[in-house]
């Protein structure tokens, strides 16, 4: 498929927002043991429930290293799709294709360069070849040319937008100084309405507190329709998430989106500090140049991590007592889509949630 040299927005193509219809979502099959405990096999065990439970709605591709292929193919339902790709780690929401659409039933994708979050000054593994290469070649089994950007890094998971124009991120990511260094804000955001074809980008100051990607905006906070955000939110103001949360709140109800319109922020209460445990933290290799999980330390869990797709929405839960609140306030939220709610503490431990661990392809006419 061609590379394209122009950007979306000259061409008329825009990123459409999740809950808009997909064609079908796209997973890596986990397997890196200095990420995954145990041999990644209790995270196999939920990544395939996640894809069978997306399966029900959506095509699911999972793609899979050779070294995985049968064990993947044993473990998922028929009716998903497995195909070999060779991976660093599972993250696609990351270091997959953002597709954008036009209207007259064309789809392309953005395909950013990928630093594993924040290459050699805070990034998470080396080497990331492998996952730099994930979205060309999703763009092939998807038939999708596409603009490579080989000097602006930048996460799916970094990324929201409204499909009408705004987009929301958060300053601690995507001013880090291990992504754009090179590049002020106001020529980030420039890239941002190139590429993802907006007018506005709201810029929170910070997301979930601790969370390795320097706070990506998909764990604090995601567009549930124009003009209403579901927000991370926590009332201990003894929790260092509470100032975060605070500032966020404050900004976006301060702010308006691309139309005009005010934003109406909805509070998604997170869970109780979940910390790594020492058995947990035992069944991780240790490997130089990848983030140690150490006992104890807290890690970066959000129902806002949550996919959305066509009919439903799967939602992170953490056997807390929040997550009964959590369910129910998304289905007030999304009264047209089935909850699924699935235990995914296996993910959060590998620094992410369900939305990081998926990508849509949307529908086109
Ligand atoms: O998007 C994410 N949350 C990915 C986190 C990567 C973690 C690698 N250990």
């Amino acid at each position: 498929m061609k590379r394209l040299d122009s950007c979306p927005r000259k061409d008329g193509f825009r990123m459409p927002a999740e809950f808009e219809e997909h064609a079908g979502t796209y997973i890596i099959w986990p397997e890196r043991t200095d990420n995954w405990r145990n041999g990644a096999k209790p995270a196999q065990k939920v990544f395939t429930e996640v894809a069978n439970t997306i399966g029900k709605y959506e095509p699911v591709t999972v793609v899979v290293s050779d070294r995985q292929y049968q064990n993947a193919r044993g473990m998922l339902a028929d009716y998903v799709r497995v195909v070999e790709m060779s991976n660093d780690d599972s993250w696609i929401r990351d270091c997959g294709a953002t597709f954008v659409i036009n209207d007259k039933g064309e789809r392309r994708a953005v395909d950013w360069s990928f630093n594993a979050w924040g290459g050699l000054v805070d990034g998470l593994y080396f080497p990331w070849d492998k996952d730099d290469r994930i979205a060309s070649k999703m763009c092939e089994l998807e038939q999708s040319d596409r603009y490579r950007l080989d000097d602006f890094v930048l996460e799916g998971g970094s990324i929201h937008v409204d499909g009408e124009g705004t987009a929301m991120v958060t300053e601690e990511c995507l001013l880090s100084e291990g992504r754009n260094p090179h590049l002020s804000k106001e020529e980030i955001e420039q890239h941002l309405k190139d590429y993802l074809n907006v007018d506005k980008v709201l810029w929170i100051h910070e997301g979930i507190y601790n969370d390795e990607t320097n706070g990506h905006v998909d764990n604090m906070a995601n567009f549930v329709k124009p003009g209403v955000v579901a927000l991370a939110w926590t009332d201990d103001v003894n929790d260092p998430q509470y100032k975060r949360s605070s500032e966020a709140l404050a900004y976006l109800e301060s702010e308006t989106d691309a139309k005009g319109r005010k934003i109406k922020v909805e509070k998604i209460y997170t869970p109780k500090p979940i910390l790594i445990s020492k058995e947990e933290s035992e069944g991780v290799d240790a490997v130089d140049g990848t983030l140690p999980r150490v006992e104890g330390d807290r890690l970066a869990a959000s129902y806002v991590n949550y996919y959305t797709g066509n009919g439903f929405v799967a939602v992170p839960v953490f056997n807390d007592p929040h997550d009964e609140l959590a369910i129910k306030k998304l289905q007030e939220l999304y009264p047209d889509r089935k909850i699924e709610p699935i235990y995914a503490r296996e993910i959060l431990l590998g620094g992410g949630n369900i939305h990081c661990i998926t990508q849509q392809v949307p529908k086109i006419k």
